[in-house]
């Protein structure tokens, strides 16, 4: 028995676990005890990757005593809990944010120093846990900080992935992936509970019986299982004493598995079963936006909702919870897809574990979840076919059926005779499979986009019948970012100027950053912020120059995409802009003079089997060194793609942007959250009207934003014309000569054919309409140029982007959730 021993009430057992003292001394001290304790050395003797480990389990002691206590109150005042299921969180360096949290950056910093050591490179030996793609990972480790600064209780559940998302190198311009091995030295976050591991089953099939109270019930019998292994991670609230929880699931064999193949004398295939059970948490999926329908996904995803659903009823049991009452314990937020399977699995558990009637069982389980959905392309909405996930969950696949013929009944009473609709509504499309998303709506309290434009457009055109059923189950809310990380630690100067101008409480309280909008027409804040712009720029530069070899030239309006590679977002139309302008230069069209001097960075990875995209990496990189090469345009044009975008480097990046690029085909970009990180740091937006786009330019103001391209509505309408790229490409004379220089050979050695797959593409199919925002696109280009060249001018409209986008805090979007969604009060 693995349970809990011991004898509790002895009084050192009951005494609050005390944090270390606050102060340089406790805190040397503390760092060098666990230099000897954990690492096993002394500091003369101690690697930077020792030094790191013990620094970070030293902060860690500091947050214990506040998560001791945190799980302490949860346990005796049972409050309604978030459970947050997600297949993804990209979490980003822990220790900067940790050293926040408990106020100890400037302790630790002048502790290691006595100690003869420089903070800044143990926290450069920190290699950050990218346990997600893209925005939908990252926007769920923003959730989970502002709870934890807001004082509400959540729980973020997920998987523990061996390998992240994979390391990003170029060879001869071309991507190739390496696995991201993150634990490899060591990972001094997380405490695993092997004790606490859960049973996950699989296969088999299912059987009728007769139960003692006489009713038939069904039994799964499964034909293999896995063990869950949870590891926790501290969530830390700032400054408040508050410590949440972060609990990922680790994949292994189980024991029986394992006896039963070893008895049969074959060691060899026992081995291999294991690993086969391990395989389920190897790996993250690289898909952003378009998942792959593997069956490994399938069970990654089941794997992860089951053992945490059965981890919060279990402890609620223990709790003396009645399970009828479970939706005012808890509330499962299913991020995006990923976790719908949870819906069937929470009917399971109520009907043939603890004997629930079908109508008390789905009482419940309509109650517990609400989904949030994070995109519009249609391929990105996941849908199972019947016959792997009856492979692989027999019994879910029955409850899903039921399901949806209790829901086709609703439809069919609300709209009698209109069998089209039930047809059109059915959870279980009829050559294709199980619809999660439609699943994810039958069943939950609310459905929310992710900003205004797609919560609109996910009523009108994604679940128009569903919103025509029930209309007050959807609604929105708009993403934010937390000003934690993406303000106050990756812009320390910056930071200071607010600080200095008006205090601190927006790092909690963002919408104070209106205070600073009189300050836009302050001469002497200007200079500040654009010195601070400036030192920026020199910190990328140096670890551009350090990371990447790339040297950043003084001077530049600094130019940034970075967001996941995907045709929609356009990183192509970016593309044809700087093949523009260098051709008007090769033409003679322009002067090299008459080019204001710009860098423009890309940060991109694709999806290892998106061919278009990969295609589209190795152009951006051909142009590139073509471009950065020719004198022509020698400190007029640069191009810079570091490999490897991740959260570190965004951290850095992110503030030193002039002009943040959000370019994506009205309608495509469900939000967007790099958008907003980078108007807090002052950058302005050259943008369409999509996503969150469109909140920013309301927000700042046209003035200071760069609007260009169709809208929503006029992309709809020329989809309905029928669009035809190739004639805009013959009725634009820089258009054509823009793809003519890119088929020429000049950025491929020759070779006419190289980027065919792009250059045909755009011309012939272009499914988002990257021709047709050209023109509009340059013209928007132009008046940034024109703006620029007004220096005061421009720092005005920066500042007043960083004054008037408080909104997008994460800690906005949380609360959003809890008056619409979750119907809970932050909880002491
Ligand atoms: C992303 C959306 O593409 C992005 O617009 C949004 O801001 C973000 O989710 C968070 O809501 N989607 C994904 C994905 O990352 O994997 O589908």
């Amino acid at each position: 028995d693995l349970g809990p021993s011991g004898n509790p009430t002895h009084p050192l057992a009951t005494a609050p676990v005390g944090a270390p003292p606050h102060s340089v001394d406790g805190f040397v001290k503390e760092f060098l005890h666990e230099l000897n304790t954990n690492q096993g050395v002394p500091l003369s003797m101690s690697s930077v990757n020792d030094q790191y480990m013990a620094l970070a389990s030293t902060v860690r002691n500091y947050l214990m005593a506040r998560w001791l206590e945190t799980n302490r109150k949860v346990h005796e005042n049972k409050p309604k809990t978030i459970g947050y299921l997600s297949a993804e969180y990209l979490l980003g360096r822990q220790l900067g944010n940790a050293l926040l949290a408990t106020d100890l950056s400037d302790i630790a910093e002048k502790g290691l120093a006595l100690c003869g050591i420089d903070i800044a490179t143990l926290r450069a030996q920190e290699v950050e846990p990218g346990l997600g793609n893209g925005g939908l990972g990252r926007l769920a480790a923003c959730f989970i900080d502002s709870l934890a600064t807001m004082d509400v209780p959540c729980v973020g559940y997920g998987i523990r992935y061996e390998y992240g998302i994979f390391r990003q190198t170029f060879v001869d311009g071309r991507q190739v992936e390496q696995p991201d091995t993150w634990l490899s030295l060591g990972s001094p976050w997380e405490f695993p509970h092997p004790e606490a591991s859960v049973q996950v089953d699989f296969g088999g099939h299912t059987e009728r019986y007769i139960g003692e109270d006489g009713r038939e019930r069904v039994r799964w019998v499964p034909a293999w299982n896995v063990l869950g292994v949870p590891y926790n991670y501290m969530v830390p609230g700032y400054l408040n004493g508050r410590v949440n929880t972060l609990r990922l699931w680790s994949a292994q064999a189980t024991k029986a598995f394992d006896l039963q193949i070893f008895n049969s004398g074959d060691y060899a295939q026992a081995v291999r079963a294991q690993t086969f059970a391990e395989n389920i948490s190897k790996v993250l999926y690289p898909e952003d936006s378009t998942p792959q329908g593997k069956e490994l996904r399938l069970q990654q995803q089941y794997f992860f909702v089951a053992c945490s659903l059965r981890d919060f009823i279990d402890h609620s049991l223990e709790d003396g919870f009645d399970l009828h009452n479970l939706p005012e314990r808890i509330t499962f937020q299913l991020n995006d897809t990923h976790p719908v399977i949870a819906v069937p699995e929470l009917m399971r558990i109520l009907i043939d574990e603890y004997d629930f009637e079908w109508d008390e069982a789905w009482d419940v389980t309509s109650r517990c979840f609400a989904y949030t959905c994070h995109t519009l392309l249609p391929e990105a909405l996941e849908v199972w076919p019947t016959d792997l996930l009856g492979r692989l969950l027999p019994r879910h696949l029955e409850l899903i059926y039921q399901i949806n013929d209790h829901f086709l009944a609703e439809v069919r009473e609300a709209f009698p005779g209109d069998d089209l609709r039930a047809h059109h509504m059915s959870i279980i499309s009829h050559g294709q499979g199980v619809r999660m998303a439609f699943l994810a709506t039958v069943a939950g309290t609310k459905v929310n986009g992710v900003a205004e434009l797609h919560s609109q457009l996910l009523r009108d055109k994604v679940l128009p019948d569903f919103s025509a059923l029930w209309p007050e189950k959807f609604t929105n809310v708009t993403n934010g970012v937390t000003p934690r990380r993406f303000v106050r630690l990756s812009n320390p100067k910056l930071s200071e100027l607010i600080n200095d101008t008006i205090g601190n409480g927006w790092v909690t309280d963002l919408e104070r950053l209106k205070e600073l909008e009189p300050y836009a027409d302050d001469p002497e804040f200007r200079a500040q912020f654009a010195e601070i712009k400036a030192w920026n720029k020199h910190r990328i530069a140096d670890l551009l120059r350090a990371r990447d070899g790339i040297d950043l030239p003084d001077g530049h309006l600094v130019d940034v995409m970075v967001k996941r590679l995907h045709e929609y977002k356009r990183q192509s139309l970016k593309l044809l802009h700087i093949v523009s302008l260098y051709e008007q230069v090769l033409s003679g069209k322009i002067a090299a003079s008459e080019v204001m001097p710009r860098t423009v960075v890309f940060g991109s990875k694709a999806a290892p089997g998106y061919a278009m995209a990969k295609e589209t990496i190795h152009l951006i990189n051909k142009v590139a060194a073509t471009i950065n090469a020719d004198p022509i345009l020698e400190g007029r044009l640069k191009i810079a793609f570091p490999a490897n975008y991740n959260v570190t480097l965004a951290e850095k990046l992110i503030p030193a942007a002039d002009l943040s690029e959000q370019i994506s085909l009205a309608g495509m970009e469900a939000s967007g959250t790099g958008n907003m990180k980078f108007a807090l740091n002052g950058a302005l937006t050259i943008g369409t009207d999509d996503g969150a786009n469109v909140e920013i330019r309301k927000l700042v103001g046209d003035k200071h934003f760069f609007l260009f391209g169709m809208s929503e509505p006029e992309v709809a309408e020329l989809g309905a014309q029928g669009y035809n790229p190739h004639s805009y490409y013959d009725a634009n004379p820089q258009l054509k000569a823009t793809l003519d220089l890119i088929s020429s050979g000049v950025f491929s050695n020759g070779d006419r054919h190289l980027f065919d797959m792009v250059v045909e593409n755009l011309k012939n199919q272009d499914r988002f309409m990257a021709l047709a925002d050209f023109d509009s696109y340059v013209a928007a280009q132009a008046k940034v140029e024109e703006r620029y060249a007004d220096q005061d001018s421009w720092m005005r409209s920066a500042i007043l982007n960083m004054a008037r986008t408080g909104y997008f805090s994460s800690d906005r979007s949380m609360r959003d959730y809890l008056q619409r969604i979750w119907h809970t009060t932050p909880m002491l």
